[in-house]
């Protein structure tokens, strides 16, 4: 399939009706369980794209609107959910993202992006040149990666209950969990809480 906005906007859409149907109100034991050490909770996800919501991708696009590669992105703070989560509830954080999703699409449609813009570039601090195509189309598969994450998580609580089974079911032997990270933390000898897991952005 073709990238295109319109393409983009209606999975964008949907998101964060699919994680409240999820989560809201799923008991604590599920959302703010994680894989075990310098792992998420389906909590931080949440949390980690309500701040996508506000520092990344439209903060990025108008960046390439305006500034084109002269001025590169600012890095993106992927503990930043560790901070401005806390106090917070879940549904409280799914109020957040809902609105800050519906704000930002509708502000993306209102920019009207021709081809020749969404063809422009700008610089990202370790992928250096990227097209904003290629950013709006991260955008959607990105809330993918991490409902991928989500649902790996929440099967990952019953990963001893399901007994004989878990050799038929894929989602516990899924890779997903960034073996970079991993492997850096191992190298550093770093155990300290600097909770990451993904390999994108
Ligand atoms: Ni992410």
């Amino acid at each position: 399939m073709e990238f295109s906005i319109d393409q983009s906007l209606a999975l964008l859409a949907r998101t964060p009706a699919t994680l409240d149907a999820l989560l809201r109100n799923l008991p604590d034991e599920w959302t703010h369980a994680n894989e075990g050490p310098s792992t998420w909770s389906a909590f931080d996800v949440v949390g980690h794209l309500i701040h996508g919501e506000q520092t990344d991708w439209l903060p990025r696009t108008r960046l390439i609107l305006e500034h084109g590669v002269s001025r590169p992105f600012d890095p993106f703070d992927r503990d930043a959910q560790f901070r401005l989560s806390t106090g917070k509830s879940l549904p409280q954080l799914l109020d957040d993202f809902a609105r800050l999703r519906a704000e930002n699409l509708a502000a993306l449609r209102a920019l009207d992006l021709q081809p020749e813009q969404i063809a422009l570039r700008g610089r990202h601090p370790a992928l250096g040149t990227v097209t904003l195509s290629e950013l709006l189309a991260t955008w959607p598969v990105h809330d993918m990666t991490h409902l991928h994450q989500i649902a790996r998580i929440l099967a990952h609580q019953y990963r001893n209950s399901v007994g004989p089974w878990k050799k038929y079911l894929g989602v516990l032997h899924c890779s997903g969990r960034s073996a970079w990270k991993r492997k850096a933390h191992e190298l550093s000898g770093a155990l300290q809480r600097t909770k990451h897991q993904e390999t994108t952005k």
